[in-house]
């Protein structure tokens, strides 16, 4: 769980503390479906007030809660039957998630109590949250900024553990500061140039800018927004996953290698030709990143409709892939379509194997050696698990674009974070353009705070409008 409570109110914000006449909004912020614990959760100036409608300490007075502390009693409807039992917990504001006062009901995780106790809190006053409606709240509250707001939903829909950790990561704040020493290197640019043109070239703070004047830093810092940026190819593969695409000749074991990668009987698998026709596709780890891994039927001559449409949906397949694993079988000769698809593919975004090393060599030994050398094909056997952890290994390798040993390092997950880097990177661009024909200051410095804004606008300081279509509205209700 992420303490908030540790997240410390940004400074001098400018955004206004939350109106007391704030609607208190209510939701459940557990996942649908049943479950030992289910959470209620109230956010607003009337949290507490409400809450208390909704129960009946265990034995102890009424209002005798202690804030931050859970206490046990009975949850009850607007005419006091009994809905369930279990905790109230009260969180005062300013020092929650949302900012405001905070309730959390935490009863056992049946729908149909929870949603009672729903219908119970909207009869007290309270209206039903709306998607992301809390995480909104935290961010007009200036509990959180946008980038952080974004990194929970990350968070809630990650599916590996290096995923949720990334995630968790930017919701500490590591993407914001970040573009916050960027701001400041960029504000102490502008700033020196102001007071050039303001007091000319003797005032105080010009006489600490370097050599040359801004333009060199303001060079470094464009490379390093560019920089930033550029580390989006590798975040978004961690935020969104990859997709690996098991390709070849009808028989050469795709399925069985499917299963083996997964590590279940997922795909059926026969000697028969032409047993798998609809793409399947499941998730797997390769190194924290979620690759979703697709078993595809043979390409060959399709035999009838249903061949025909098998062969397109593969041939989609891999042209969609971020991967191809293509599959050649060590038991037999080189078919022509085989080498025609070695020639058709992209050596870069493609791992060989040569499957079935249980079997006899009939691939040719000078073949087998011609393909180690030519794209480091790997010798796997789907039935034995030989050569399969290598190709794992090599696998992670590839999905990762070898930056498995950078994995600490700062990167960027989400495309409007990249876009409005290189839109601020662009300005910076057609400042130094203007500098070089001799464009007044003035004029200069209209570029560079149009990249300041554009560097405020990831955090959400600055143009902040649309904040709800662009970030919350994908946000899960009760979130
Ligand atoms: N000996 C051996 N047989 C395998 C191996 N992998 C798959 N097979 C067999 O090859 C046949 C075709 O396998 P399958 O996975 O359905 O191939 P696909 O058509 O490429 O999906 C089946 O009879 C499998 O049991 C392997 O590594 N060694
Ligand atoms: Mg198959």
């Amino acid at each position: 769980m992420i303490d908030f409570q540790s997240l410390p109110p940004p400074a001098d914000d400018p955004r206004p503390l939350p109106a007391p006449d704030t609607e208190t909004i209510v939701a459940i912020s557990t996942p649908p479906g049943r479950g030992g614990v289910g959470v209620v959760r109230l956010s607003g100036p009337c949290a507490f007030a409400i809450a208390r409608e909704l129960f009946r300490p265990a034995g102890a007075r009424i209002g005798g809660e202690v804030q931050g502390q859970a206490t046990f009693g009975r949850f009850v409807d607007a005419g006091g039957e009994t809905i369930d039992h279990g905790y109230l917990v009260l969180f005062r504001a300013p020092a929650t998630f949302t900012g405001e006062e905070t309730a959390e009901l935490w009863a056992h995780g049946s729908p149909a109590a929870l949603r009672l106790l729903v219908v119970a809190a909207v009869k007290h006053g309270a209206l039903p949250a709306t998607p992301g409606e809390f995480t909104l709240r935290a961010f007009l509250n200036g509990r959180i900024d946008a980038t952080q707001a974004e990194a929970i939903r990350d968070l809630i829909d990650a599916r590996t553990a290096f995923q949720a950790k990334v995630a968790h990561d930017q919701v500490r704040g590591r993407i914001s500061a970040e573009v916050d020493r960027l701001k400041d290197r960029l504000a102490g640019i502008i700033a020196r140039l102001e007071a050039s043109i303001e007091f000319g070239e003797e005032a105080e703070a010009v006489r600490f800018m370097p050599e040359g004047g801004p333009r060199p830093e303001a060079r470094a810092l464009k490379a390093a927004i560019e920089t930033l940026a550029g580390t989006y190819e590798r975040g978004r593969r961690v935020r969104e996953g990859a997709s690996v695409a098991l390709v070849g000749a009808p028989n050469v074991g795709k399925s069985s290698l499917f299963n083996r990668l997964l590590e279940e009987e997922r795909a059926i698998v026969t000697a028969i030709a032409g047993t798998t026709r609809d793409v399947l596709e499941e998730t797997i780890d390769l190194g924290g990143i979620a690759a979703s891994l697709r078993d595809t039927a043979g390409l060959c001559e399709p035999r009838d409709e249903a061949d025909a449409e098998a062969v397109r949906r593969a041939r989609g397949a891999l042209l969609s892939a971020d991967l191809l694993l293509v599959v050649l079988d060590w038991g037999r000769p080189l078919r022509d379509d085989e080498r025609d698809l070695l020639g058709e593919i992209d050596d870069t975004r493609s791992v060989i194997v040569l499957n079935k090393v249980d079997l006899a060599c009939r691939l040719g030994l000078d073949e087998a050696m011609r393909l180690r050398r030519r794209y480091g094909a790997l010798e796997v056997s789907a039935k034995s698990g030989q050569g399969i952890e290598t190709l794992r290994l090599r696998l992670v390798q590839a999905v990762g674009s070898g930056a498995v040993a950078e994995r600490e390092g700062i990167f960027i997950t989400n495309v409007r974070h990249r876009d409005l880097l290189l839109r601020a990177a662009a300005a910076l661009a057609r400042a130094e353009e203007g500098a070089l024909r001799g464009v007044v200051d003035e004029c200069l410095l209209l570029d560079y705070r149009e990249a300041l804004d554009r560097l405020g606008e990831i955090t959400g300081d600055v143009g902040i409008d649309g904040i709800y279509e662009r970030i919350f509205k994908n946000f899960c209700i009760g979130k």
